[in-house]
């Protein structure tokens, strides 16, 4: 007996109730054009969602196009991706969280043009997860340009005289090419229309997130959306455009379906133990050849502070100057969402051995030049780890009794030096006064080259003074 169907009435929960913009302004509205199928595929797939039941599990992967703001809609997991590489960034979902179900949400001008690769390979590799590709034949959210699906013919801000196959070629069928290979489990195409389509998209999304569900590997659901703003039609008249044009150069149906056969793909429990990463990437383990003979073991360090504290610029200076002393370092940052006023930090690892992993997870040395950045990690320090807190900034101590504390006004003797976003460096002095990694005139050769305003040289190596002579008078 057939599965009886659960449909959404109203508004999903995958979906918020409410559209904000970053200005707060525009709420409860939506930034997609009248007719746009993007708004309408968001739809499905958080009904699907919350029909399964895994919308808490779900991570959804939006890249460059009209969708760029689908984390102000989507009630679940969400990354930015680089343009076009959003099957790269589900890879490492997929891989990193095995029970997430990964949505890679894509434009055609996304994923057919400056996207091929990444997503011909993750089709290849059969990553367990879903691609919803919206194919609206143009590039929507630049205006309006020619796609790798445009139409011969079709008019677009760069084929004035429409699209021609001897100077641009033919409209790239993208089900078609990823059916042809191996490891998708399950490839449609789709289209947007009328009820009937829609409910048939709605079933295919279904389908593939289910086949999530089960590990049976990649699916790929190609949608055929309107984008009445680039083509310059009435929503209405973009209906029949897609019915008498795109539908019988790009035929809706099924263009594989091996769900049936299919075996689900082995779980590969990720793990973030360095030794363990050794041995994955056949690494050599020990001694670096490049460390200068002294021991200093692993210092793995955790900058934070507000955007425009400089954590991260601190952290690259500290991680170069290691570097030219001879250890093996990195540096990994982490922006906050804002460019100022967020938070941002940064893990540098400097050490005698080779690194497994760049990412600081426990560090033994936590510079925390805000409050929230030593809410954020304070618990994550080793025991006996080094914490140096701004006291300019944070008023309270550590909360805990196993790790060393140091309190210094970074930013007041900043300030008093005459620049106060040096704060960050005087914290590096501080670093040096407290652990003995290298001398502090490696630093200063670091700014000689890597300073971009050469007349604040003077002033960041003062502060890099100032707060290793803290640390010498305390
Ligand atoms: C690396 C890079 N190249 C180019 C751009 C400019 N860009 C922004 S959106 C876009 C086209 C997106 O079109 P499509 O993927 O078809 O999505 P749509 O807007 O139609 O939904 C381009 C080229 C960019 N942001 N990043
Ligand atoms: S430009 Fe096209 S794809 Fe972008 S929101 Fe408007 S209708 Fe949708």
């Amino acid at each position: 007996m057939e599965e009886k169907e659960i449909v959404t009435k109203g508004k999903p929960e995958a979906l918020y109730e409410t559209f904000f913009r970053k200005d707060g302004k525009d709420k409860s509205t939506t930034h997609y054009c009248p007719g746009c199928g993007h708004g309408r595929v968001h739809k499905l797939i958080a009904e699907s969602l919350n029909e399964l039941g895994v919308a808490d599990r779900a991570v959804f992967v939006s890249p460059v196009g009209c969708s760029v703001f689908a984390y102000y809609y989507m009630n679940m997991g969400n990354v930015q991706a680089a343009h076009g590489r959003a099957p790269a960034v589900g890879t490492g979902v997929a891989r990193a969280r095995p029970d997430s179900i990964v949505i890679s949400y894509q434009g055609d001008g996304d994923l057919a043009a400056i996207g091929t690769a990444e997503i011909l390979h993750a089709a290849n590799r059969g990553e367990n997860m879903t691609v919803i590709f919206i194919n609206n034949a143009i590039y929507g959210m630049t205006g309006g340009q020619m796609a790798p699906t445009t139409m011969i013919g079709q008019k677009t801000l760069t084929s004035p005289r429409g699209r021609s196959s001897d100077n641009e070629g033919f409209p790239i069928r993208m089900c078609e090419i990823i059916s042809t290979l191996e490891a998708p489990v399950y490839v449609e195409r789709t289209s947007c229309t009328d009820v009937k389509n829609i409910l048939k998209t709605k079933r295919a999304i279904k389908k593939a997130f289910k086949l999530q569900t089960e590990r049976k590997g990649f699916s790929f659901i190609e949608i055929l959306c309107a984008c009445p703003t680039g083509w310059k039609k009435t929503p209405r008249d973009s209906i029949k455009w897609i019915q008498e044009t795109l539908e019988p150069y790009f035929k809706p149906g099924v263009y594989k379906d091996a769900s049936e056969t299919a075996q689900p793909k082995p779980r590969i429990e990720p793990s973030t133990d360095p030794e363990q990463i050794f041995t994955a990437l056949n690494l050599q383990k020990g001694k670096s050849p490049r460390a200068t003979g002294r021991n200093i073991g692993e210092k793995r360090i955790k900058l934070a502070g507000f955007g425009g504290q400089g954590a991260l610029t601190a952290g690259v200076a500290i991680a170069t100057a290691g570097m030219h002393d001879g250890f093996d370092v990195s540096w990994l940052p982490s922006y906050g969402p804002e460019m100022r006023g967020g938070t941002a930090n940064c893990s540098v690892i400097i050490s005698d051995k080779r690194i497994g992993m760049p990412v600081v997870l426990n560090p033994n040395i936590l510079v925390a030049l805000n409050g929230p950045s030593l809410d954020s990690f304070e618990d994550d320090v080793t025991p006996g780890g080094l914490v140096i807190v701004n006291s300019s900034l944070i008023e309270r101590k550590l909360k805990r009794a196993d790790v060393k504390s140091v309190y210094v006004p970074l930013t007041e003797i900043a300030t008093n030096l005459g620049l106060k976003a040096a704060a960050n460096m005087v914290a590096l002095g501080v670093v040096l006064g407290c652990e003995k990694l290298f001398d502090k005139e490696r630093l200063h050769e670091v700014f000689k080259t890597s300073l971009k305003r050469k007349d604040t040289l003077e002033m960041n190596i003062k502060a890099v003074n100032a707060g290793f002579e803290f640390v010498q008078k305390h």
